[in-house]
């Protein structure tokens, strides 16, 4: 009998204690999940009395995991670094889905690539869906760095230790005997959680600021000993409200909420917004060595609201139409991007999750309506058709993954000063693949997650229905 802790508890514990950890340290966080709590509570009171029409508007998914349900971020300065992470994470149940080239998606200097960390089955995701959002420099691409910073970038990466040798011998002993219990698990928690806290190790300024000058983001990962979690996100039911009622507790938002705009139609993918980074009082070591005390901008606030997620048609759509939002946004500075951006969807998205179903533009949850039970199977096995005659509920898939674009402008909003690319040089190509292989392991792809989610509830619920399932080819409706 398997005495070892639950990898979903492992996760579950490990994002309490991060959570516990980041309140002590940036007290505005504190207030942003309070004030989530208290938004969703309100929600949650207002949807028990909409019609299931509406009701979908909130899309709530598993009521029970929202108020848990948060994501963090990280950034790691090499293949080695990135492999310890992918390690560690693993023992929580969280493996690398998707791949983000943050150089390609920002007008600034963001010179990473990253994947997510995140639990993949249905299941795991209702226990405890805990997400970390992992960046890595990308230390050869020359249009960041040349060759003498890339040299002296490397050579201070590779002499830092993120994880403390107690810490990987406990990953290593997780592998090897497939868990962790007891007092080693709680150890592990502990080393684990103590690896993302901010460290008071000094700070070279005159090093800090060279990078700085090429991108905040690689002086944030390649002027510090450590890592640490800079942001950590809750999840809203309404980011709209809570946007508002931040500024009354004296937070200013950045100026937008990013993603899809709120709209009567289908709530798509992800909206997010965020607080600018704190100053916070550090350690640094001037151009003489002395030490003087200074601030650095490391961490800030982010909140989320997650919609359904698309297939790769529904998303090209998506893509598209924030290509013509941002095209007119060029054109007339002054129009806010909200505005922009409804009217927009109004005209050319889908406005119902019914029409995204039928179109195949989003997926869903398929499951038998109580007549289809009663009746039993009709003379077609197409989800789409049975969903049409009342046999099939569709309910929609929560998107659990990050928008390149969104992602962007987090970190862009969030960094001090533009930094500098030269678009001459060719970048380092990266994909799915090369970070795979950096990462030592697979990153899987969102869509094929989601799609085999459908398959299966179309699967079962044919089932329940009354279909001989095992000797059908099924259609699929993306
Ligand atoms: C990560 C930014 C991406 C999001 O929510 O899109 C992200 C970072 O700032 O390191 O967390
Ligand atoms: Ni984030």
């Amino acid at each position: 009998m398997s005495a070892f802790e639950p990898r979903w508890q492992l996760r579950a514990r490990f994002a309490a204690a991060l959570a516990e950890m980041y309140g002590r340290e940036v007290p505005a966080y504190n207030t942003l999940v309070d004030v989530s709590r208290q938004v969703n509570r309100e929600v949650l009171a207002r949807r028990d009395q909409l019609e299931d029409g509406d009701r979908d508007r909130t899309l709530v998914g598993d009521v029970e995991r929202v108020s848990s349900e948060r994501h963090g971020a990280i950034r790691v300065g090499s293949p080695r670094e990135m492999r310890q992470v992918a390690r560690l994470f693993s023992v929580l149940g969280m493996y690398p889905v998707g791949f983000y080239d943050l150089r390609e998606a920002s007008a600034k200097s963001v010179p990473v690539i990253a994947t997510c960390f995140r639990p993949i089955e249905t299941e795991e995701l209702d226990r405890h869906p805990f997400r970390v959002f992992t960046s890595m420099l990308v230390t050869d691409d020359r249009r960041f760095f040349d060759a003498d910073t890339q040299a002296r970038l490397e050579a201070f990466i590779e002499k830092r230790v993120l994880f403390e040798p107690e810490l990987m011998a406990l990953v290593e002993q997780a592998e090897r005997e497939g868990g962790l219990a007891g007092d080693t698990a709680d150890r592990f928690l502990s080393l684990a959680c103590g690896a993302f806290e901010l460290a008071d190790r000094p700070v070279s300024l005159p090093w800090y600021q060279h990078l700085q000058g090429i991108s905040s983001v690689a002086a944030d990962i390649g002027a510090e000993a450590g890592t640490h979690i800079n942001h950590l996100t809750p999840r809203v039911l309404d980011i709209d409200a809570l946007y508002e009622r931040m500024e009354a507790h004296g937070i200013t938002m950045i100026d937008h909420i990013q993603g899809p705009p709120r709209w009567d139609g289908p709530f798509v993918l992800l909206r997010q917004t965020s607080f600018r980074a704190l100053d916070e009082p550090r350690r640094l070591i001037d151009a003489d060595g002395n030490e003087v005390s200074g601030h650095l901008r490391v961490r800030f606030g982010e909140v989320e609201a997650r919609g359904v997620a698309l297939t790769p048609e529904g998303r090209d759509l998506y893509d598209q139409l924030l290509e013509r939002v941002e095209s007119v946004l060029a054109e007339r500075p002054e129009a806010s991007y909200q505005d922009v951006a409804r009217g927009i969807f109004e005209e050319h998205f889908p406005g119902t999750y019914r029409e995204l179903a039928r179109r195949g533009l989003a997926y869903f949850r398929f499951q038998p309506t109580e007549a289809a039970l009663r009746l039993g199977p009709l003379d077609t096995d197409d989800p789409i058709e049975l969903m049409e005659a009342g046999h099939l509920l569709a309910e929609p898939v929560v998107y659990e993954d990050f928008l390149p674009k969104s992602a962007a402008g987090i970190f862009q909003s969030n960094l001090t000063g533009d930094g500098s690319r030269q678009d001459g040089f060719e970048g380092r190509l990266h994909d799915a693949a090369s970070l795979s292989e950096i990462i030592g392991r697979r990153i899987l792809d969102p869509y094929a997650l989601y799609q085999s989610r459908q398959d299966a509830s179309i699967v079962e619920a044919l089932a329940a229905i009354g279909y001989d399932v095992s000797s059908k080819g099924l259609k699929r409706v993306s």
